[in-house]
């Protein structure tokens, strides 16, 4: 490493490592690790995977690449030697945005795994110059700002692989960006981006407005452009038909560089869909295989439908995405026969409109197109697969029970434990071996320990060493004062309705309210939230507005400064999520049960010494079974009194907000004066309405629940030994989180590679 640096800073800068600036550092290591990387040999296989996703939130990707390659701790070394520090370095990379929130991270862990336990997959998907919106805060309010993170030195490489991809009237040329996926301690997988040389990032102006109709200059500047109106949406069709069309010729090229036989395809390429944004794969694929490869339809469709398998993410009804014929017309006339082709065999075998592609509203339910052609429809963790499999999808069940399977998500430990938490993971090896870092599940030879009064007082202090940190950042990144003495409770999640913000506003405001009446807690507590809100989900951006009110009025007050604090994280991302989770006391994981798939952010905080409060929601209910009733904080009604609720149209806020004083009391405080004096009565009043009102995501149903737990929790803090013991529970019984599991289980019973 040392020699290798000063090889390159010599060739690039005629620099020596120790004269050299930060900037300079960062290039010549990226340089160093993409050289390493470029002479890796590929993982290579009989079957071969390519999972598509319209998201892959990588995150920064130097000292990820550095730990999978096994050079972080002589890099470390090396620049420590020559006065330069590797965390300082770090800081230098610009991260990609490219994903949203969970299902694009998810993405990233599951390519990490897929490379680390020697597998044959390749990621595809999009290069958005400008990924997800900056988020900054002004007025108490969220702004949406561009976020261009591709400079001249990057982790892509720019191929010379090209396709030509049909329009409506016009065709585009790609040009395929790979960058290296490293396993840990083993082979190199690719992520493949796709994008077009004429997209012009200065169309952009006033934050992120940009032309939507021109599709030439725009289609991969944005990750998921503000889809409320037309333009928007066929945008966003643009994008999917431009990710798949590639995709497919990428498929079948290399597959007949490899002298498969296309009609035996799927015996040596696997297709993982991940979510509804990749289904036209299906209909593409088909339609190139009988115009272009011989194919009849059947045999195509036969084949195609051997070759894809669906992950679903959501039961949110407005998150399945569905299509109106119109705009499938406007942008891929190509596919509309086909599309119809497949629905008319759906017509002809089941005779249940539930399950037809095309509805009578003359749209395209692109869910549909996955199960009925593809051979796998899987969930995202148990409680999630039991519902789609019982109520949203079991029409589906009961004609093809065969298909449906649980994957339950999982998070790769080298991001969020060997790198994010270097302390943590180093007493880990010191306690039980290196062997958890490539089977987690020997983490539980962590419970020997838990009687164990040093190892508990050791736990204790890493912990505390990573809120120091995280104070420290904070004070650096936005100048605000946290106490490491304080209970750090933390909520990071996209902001949405269903994950409940809103509840843990709430419970601001009481805690507000005792505090100031002159009840005091034991500890002071941080209330630390991070949160984009999709730039047109008006009550999002109110509750985000709530929550900056609420930072204000709190943080300034002198009377409740002292006891408690309010930290609304600016432009949340992996970057940030990294030093957030390690400094995690009380984990928020509060969505309404039955709404939240899987979650992964409750696997990161569990493994990193969290105790959770949480609903019986998505994995929650796996890391109750795993750590048992002592080891998190439960709370609110359970799914199938929830889905029992919408289905008989039971739920009545205002019945609730109109017979409780003390809901009536928190919720009034939302537009009280102190709130209206420095907030915006617009914001303030529109989200009081929708709570009293509609509340359609039940905050207050749980909300007095949630209020008694988290007391409950705060009280039990104190005692400092039992509340090290949850935090040992915890990580020992984090193993079964590791996505190297989750991934295993894909290849045994889908991809079978
Ligand atoms: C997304 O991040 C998720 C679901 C979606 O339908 C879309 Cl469009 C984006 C999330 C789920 O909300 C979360 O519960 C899950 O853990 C994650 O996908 C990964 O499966």
């Amino acid at each position: 490493m040392e020699q290798a640096l000063q090889r390159i800073l010599q060739e690039k800068f005629q620099k020596d490592i120790k004269d050299a600036t930060k900037e300079e550092i960062y290039t010549a290591l990226l340089f160093v690790t993409k050289e390493k990387m470029e002479g890796m040999t590929p993982n290579t296989g009989d079957r071969k995977l390519y999972y598509i996703s319209a998201e892959f939130l990588i995150g920064k990707l130097l000292s990820n690449n550095l730990i999978n390659l096994g050079l972080f701790e002589e890099t470390r070394e090396v620049l420590a030697k020559y006065g330069h520090d590797l965390t300082e370095i770090e800081e230098v990379e610009p991260e990609p945005s490219l994903g949203n929130g969970g299902l694009g991270r998810l993405a990233a862990c599951f390519l990490d795994s897929i490379a680390t336990l020697g597998l044959s997959g390749d990621g595809v998907g999009l290069n958005y110059h400008d990924g997800l919106f900056l988020q900054k805060f002004a007025d108490n309010k969220q702004w949406e700002d561009k976020n261009p993170w591709i400079t001249d030195n990057s982790w892509l490489t720019r191929t010379d692989c090209h396709f030509e991809v049909p329009f409506n009237g016009f065709t585009l040329t790609s040009t395929m960006y790979d960058i290296d996926v490293p396993g840990y301690k083993s082979g190199c997988n690719k992520l493949h981006l796709f994008d077009i040389d004429t997209v012009d990032e200065s169309m952009i102006h006033d934050g992120i407005q940009f032309d939507k109709s021109d599709v030439r200059r725009n289609l991969t500047l944005f990750l998921y452009p503000d889809d409320s109106d037309e333009a928007g949406q066929l945008l966003r069709i643009y994008q999917q038909y431009f990710m798949v069309s590639n995709a497919a010729q990428l498929i079948l090229k290399e597959a007949q560089e490899r002298g498969v036989d296309l009609y035996h395809l799927h015996e040596h390429v696997c297709i993982q869909i991940n979510d509804t944004h990749p289904t036209m794969v299906i209909p593409e694929l088909i339609r190139i295989l009988t115009t272009q490869k011989g194919f009849n339809m059947d045999t195509a469709i036969d084949v195609v439908r051997k070759t894809c398998a669906y992950t679903n993410h959501t039961i949110l009804a407005e998150a399945l995405e569905k299509w109106p014929i119109a705009y499938l017309e406007k942008v891929v006339p190509q596919l509309m026969p086909i599309i119809r082709e497949l629905d008319a065999r759906v017509r002809r075998d089941f005779h249940d409109e539930r399950v037809y592609i095309i509805d009578k509203m003359d749209r395209v339910h692109m869910a549909h197109i996955d199960i009925h052609y593809g051979y796998a429809v899987n969930g995202v963790a148990a409680l999630h697969t039991e519902i789609l499999k019982e109520s949203e999808l079991k029409p589906f069940y009961d004609i093809y029970p065969e298909k449906f399977n649980n994957k339950t998500n999982g998070i790769t430990f080298r991001r969020w434990l060997l790198h994010c938490n270097h302390e943590l993971a180093d007493y880990l090896k010191e306690l039980i071996g290196e062997e958890y870092v490539e089977d987690a599940s020997q983490l539980e030879k962590l419970l020997a320990y838990k009687d164990d009064e040093k190892v508990l007082q050791r736990l204790r202090e890493i912990k505390k060493d990573a809120k120091v940190e995280l104070k420290n950042y904070l004070k650096m990144t936005q100048d605000v004062d946290v106490d490491e003495n304080s209970v750090f409770d933390i909520q990071i999640k996209r902001l949405h309705e269903y994950k409940r913000q809103q509840m843990n506003a709430l419970y601001a405001i009481y805690k507000y309210k005792e505090i100031k009446k002159g009840n005091l807690p034991a500890r002071p507590i941080t209330m630390i939230f991070g949160a984009k809100a999709a730039p047109a989900y008006t009550i999002a951006k109110d509750i985000i507005h709530l929550i900056l009110c609420l930072q204000q009025l709190v943080n300034n007050d002198p009377d409740v400064n002292k006891y408690m604090r309010i930290v609304m994280v600016e432009n949340y991302n992996v970057t940030k999520a990294e030093k957030l989770i390690p400094a995690c006391d009380i984990s928020e994981q509060i969505s309404l049960a039955s709404k939240e798939a899987s979650g992964t952010g409750n696997m990161k905080f569990m493994l990193n010494g969290a105790v959770t409060l949480g609903t019986e929601d998505g994995a929650n209910v796996e890391i109750h079974q795993l750590v048992g009733d002592d080891n998190i904080y439960i709370f609110g009604e359970k799914s199938e009194k929830v889905i029992q609720l919408y289905a008989d149209s039971a739920y009545n806020s205002r019945a609730i907000y109109e017979s409780d004083p003390q809901i009536e009391e928190l919720v009034d405080f939302i537009i009280s004066k102190e709130m209206i004096m420095i907030g915006d009565p617009v914001n303030l009043g529109r989200l009081y309405k929708e709570i009293v009102g509609k509340d359609w995501f039940m905050t207050l149903l749980d909300v007095k629940d949630y209020i008694r737990t988290k007391e409950q929790m705060l009280a039990d803090y104190e005692d400092e030994t039992a509340w090290a013991k949850k935090m040992l529970v915890n990580i020992a019984k984090a193993g079964f989180f590791s996505s190297d599991r989750t991934i295993a289980e894909y290849n045994r019973d889908i991809w079978h590679l």
